[in-house]
């Protein structure tokens, strides 16, 4: 066991660079070559790794303070192995590559015209502190854009430091050699500027030295990066006159690695608040993006990518009016149908049931219901019915995936009913109702209405449909398209009885015709399947003696 000090290694003459982020806490566990903080300068941020393994004992840098080499930033206890570690600790202290700190080159790609007129000029990468190939990860302009001297035109990344790339001088972009995704080296093509003759350097002669530094290699040693934020404490110019959201991705402030953690979540920077110091997203910042989103996911706050907002209204202004508000379960609800409602792609189909028979049976059980207790009205009929049709046609008891690749085939039929409360819209799930019998389904949809009515479902109630009916019946109408209840794919709205004049192939007869509406998700079911479900289920209500087959 051994105590290492870790310092901070020679940047390449920068001293005094922020301290962006605590990539390690006391307590965890590193390895040799692990980031422990990453720093940053004007124009480039870097990690500095642990140059052996071990345990954080300690940690003396916070996030915003300022350091330079030599500085403290941790200790690490080292195991066994670490006896023969160096005396010094601190990153390992060869020289460091040589600082690149001089900007893109740019030479004439035209012969030189009259002093004043505009001349064409190749610019090539610079020295990227010896790396090779490394990752352009933005473009920051287009052709057509006029840069000033010093204004980014790239960024590149390696895995341990992002930096800018400027322009050598101020001019007009005529063409760009790279795009996002390429991998450049030092000497490779950058652009074509066209300068003004006059004011263009010899071909050979680099800008002042202040632009691109060099990323960091794995070396326990950085490469040399930052350039002196010493002497440039303010805010970068690159992201302080453009409002948030409209920000140009390169233009946000933050370090490497949470460039690269926004792109494995496929967050766009610019949409990230940041909070860390000059403005700069951090990797907490990234988090509480992703939670809030996941958040908004969730409870159906998020409404679908360029959906206008409703506007609000004073309503006050046309009568009086009173604010109610809003039930825990109308919220819910509200959140429930438009997640469904935008989601999901309904198509809903209708027809009639001769229900006459099943009317005048159930009508003859009546008896039997007063001396059970038990009223039977047409909804367990329908609960059975639907049940039969599930396994007949099991393509509706699906479910899709919330990966997008599955679909999820349901041995089980249990089905949500839609109750009318003073609260709200309620479904309780009546289960396996394809194993219980009518007196059962009649019994258990009443008392399911009646624990909904008085608010005594536990959420348990409310749960592991396969398939909803929603009937509107006792209360009249002639038909009425239901929402799928997600992650249902289909639902089946009722409507009032009524008796129609039916041609029997001789004549009219007046027969009891049940309207039905049967709503699915055509994602997962396609008109074939809604079909053949509904035509076996207006069979089956119209002969329930099939039940039985
Ligand atoms: N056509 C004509 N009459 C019907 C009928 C229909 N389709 N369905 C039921 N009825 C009759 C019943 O037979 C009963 O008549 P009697 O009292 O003469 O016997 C009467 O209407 C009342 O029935 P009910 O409502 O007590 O019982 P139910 O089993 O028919 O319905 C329930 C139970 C819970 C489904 C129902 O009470 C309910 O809440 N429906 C509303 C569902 C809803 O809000 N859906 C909308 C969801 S989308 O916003």
């Amino acid at each position: 066991m051994a105590i290492e000090v870790i310092k901070v290694p020679d940047l390449g003459g920068a001293d005094q660079v922020d301290v962006i982020e605590l990539s390690v806490a006391v307590g965890d566990t590193v390895e040799a070559e692990d980031g422990l903080i990453v720093v940053e300068g004007d124009k480039a941020s870097m990690d500095i790794p642990a140059p052996v393994g071990g345990k954080i004992v300690k940690l003396t840098v916070a996030e915003g303070d300022k350091v330079s080499e030599g500085a403290v930033i941790a200790e690490i206890e080292t195991g066994a192995a670490a006896a023969e570690a160096p005396e010094e600790a601190a990153p390992a202290k060869e020289e460091p590559a040589a600082p690149a700190q001089e900007p893109a080159a740019a030479e004439p790609a035209a012969a030189p015209a009259a002093s004043g007129a505009p001349v064409e000029e190749n610019v090539v990468f610079p020295d990227l502190g010896g790396a090779d190939n490394v990752d352009v990860i933005e473009v920051c302009v287009q052709p057509g854009d006029e840069v000033a001297e010093g204004d980014s035109i790239v960024v590149l990344e390696t895995d341990k430091a992002s930096m800018d790339v400027p322009a050598p001088k101020a001019g007009k972009i005529v063409s760009l050699a790279v795009k996002e995704g390429d991998k450049v080296s030092a000497g490779d093509a950058m652009m074509v500027l066209s300068v003004v003759a006059g004011e263009a350097a010899p071909a050979a002669a680099p800008a002042p030295a202040a632009a691109a530094p060099a990323p960091a290699k794995a070396e326990p040693a950085p490469a040399p990066a930052a350039p002196a934020p010493s002497e440039t404490p303010q805010t970068p110019a690159r992201d302080h006159s453009v409002e948030r959201g409209h920000t140009p991705a390169a233009e946000v402030y933050a370090g490497p690695a949470v460039r690269k953690l926004a792109r494995e979540l496929g967050v766009t920077l610019n949409r990230v608040k940041p909070s860390g110091p000059r403005g700069r997203v951090t990797k907490d910042d990234l988090h509480l993006y992703i939670r809030e989103q996941v958040k908004k996911a969730e409870t159906g706050a998020a409404v679908g990518a360029g959906l206008p907002k409703v506007p609000e209204i004073d309503f006050s202004q046309w009568g009086p009016v009173e604010l109610e508000p809003m039930s825990k379960i109308k919220k819910i609800t509200a959140a429930n149908m438009s997640r469904a409602w935008l989601n999901v792609p309904h198509v809903t189909q209708f027809d009639d049931a001769d229900i006459t028979e099943l009317e005048s049976f159930r009508k003859s059980m009546k008896a039997e219901g007063e001396k059970r207790g038990t009223k039977l009205t047409p909804v367990p009929f329908l609960l059975k019915a639907a049940a039969a049709a599930l396994r007949r046609e099991p393509s509706f008891n699906v479910s899709l995936h919330a990966d997008g690749e599955h679909i999820v085939h349901k041995d089980y039929v249990h089905i949500g009913m839609a109750v009318d409360t003073p609260n709200g819209l309620m479904v309780p799930v009546i289960r396996d109702v394809d194993k219980k019998g009518l007196w059962e389904l009649a019994a258990e949809s009443a008392e399911m209405a009646k624990k909904a009515r008085d608010g005594k479902l536990q959420p348990r109630d409310m749960q592991g449909a396969c398939f909803t009916i929603s009937s509107l019946g006792a209360m009249g109408g002639k038909g009425f398209t239901p929402i799928v209840n997600t992650p249902e794919v289909g639902i089946l709205g009722v409507s009032k009885l009524s008796m129609q004049p039916v041609w029997n192939g001789k004549e009219f007869e007046p027969r009891q015709m049940l309207p039905l509406a049967l709503s699915y998700d055509h994602r997962a079911i396609n008109g074939g399947d809604a079909g053949r479900f509904m035509t076996y289920l207006v069979a089956v209500l119209g002969d329930i003696r099939q039940l039985l087959l």
